[in-house]
């Protein structure tokens, strides 16, 4: 299995609850190490970059307010199998779906307000990474 990256953030739902501390914890004891960590918060006009694929979907507005609502954390992991095994660890974007245990499940509120935000794939996770951190910032 190969170690790579993945990308994540604590969207501003979670934030706002008091959840950094217990999914930070989920992720490193579920074996992600952090490479970069940054508290920070999206404008509109970041947000909208960053969703950008989701341009044309009904939501879109919603997403973009909702993300630059309020600060959120960001962060680039390492693991063997890091995409497929964060993903896993999230579990599915609506939380009523998503299984007992997983991030989702346990600390977001809706479809859109889902905690945490998990890279779908190794050249996304590059894209992500590199929209929020420099050389300088990863270790
Ligand atoms: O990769 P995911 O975050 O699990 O899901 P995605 O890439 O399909 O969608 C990105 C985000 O957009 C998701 O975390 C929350 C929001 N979203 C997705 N589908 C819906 C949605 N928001 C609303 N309000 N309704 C949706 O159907």
């Amino acid at each position: 299995m190969k170690t790579n990256r993945t990308f994540t953030m604590i969207k501003p739902d979670a934030v706002a609850n008091g959840h950094i501390g217990a999914i930070l914890d989920h992720i490193t004891k579920a074996g992600f190490k952090i490479v970069a960590l940054k508290y920070t918060a999206l404008s509109a006009q970041k947000a909208g970059e960053f969703y950008a694929v989701h341009a044309e979907r009904g939501f879109y507005a919603d997403l973009v307010a909702f993300m630059s609502s309020g600060p959120i954390v960001a962060a680039i992991l390492e693991k063997d199998n890091a995409i497929a095994d964060f993903r896993a660890l999230i579990g599915a974007t609506d939380p009523s779906k998503a299984e007992a245990g997983t991030i989702r499940q346990l600390f977001a509120k809706s479809i859109e307000a889902n905690a945490v935000h998990g890279s779908d794939s190794d050249e996304n996770a590059d894209i992500e990474g590199n929209f929020f951190f420099s050389a300088f910032e990863r270790f």
